[in-house]
């Protein structure tokens, strides 16, 4: 009886112990819908650097500089990555509504803001 006890003790241990990194780990890369969320590594991973519900016909929601690897556009809306150093503000990524874009290639450690139009317009 004894040893049982404290088999049983040892596995809830274990189970406590991961818990938490596995939290962690879903939390990384998730985005409420509605929301516009972006990244600092690909595939939704590092930080989250934005987590916005700006409305279309936003020109500027700031993020930091040249991080953003990847984005959740849970939104109905358009949100366009402008590259904004060395050189007349560009856009540089498109993130058509309700898409994700898991690495942006070479967009990727650019952008300084974000500006959001509605779904059927261009950036
Ligand atoms: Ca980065
Ligand atoms: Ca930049």
């Amino acid at each position: 009886m004894k040893s049982r006890t404290s088999l049983a003790v040892g596995a809830t241990a274990i189970i406590l112990s991961v818990v938490p990194l596995a939290v962690t780990a879903s939390a990384a890369g998730t985005c409420l819908s509605g929301h516009f969320c972006a990244f600092s590594g690909i595939s939704y991973s590092g930080t989250k650097l934005l987590d916005s519900t700006a409305p279309a016909g936003t020109n500027t929601v700031s993020v930091a500089d040249n991080d953003v690897e990847s984005g959740r556009n849970y939104t109905v809306n358009r949100w366009c990555a402008v590259e904004a150093e060395g050189w007349p503000d560009h856009t540089i990524f498109n993130f058509a509504p309700n898409s994700s874009a898991s690495d942006m290639g070479s967009a990727k450690n650019k952008t300084e803001h974000f500006y959001v139009r509605s779904g059927s317009d261009g950036c």
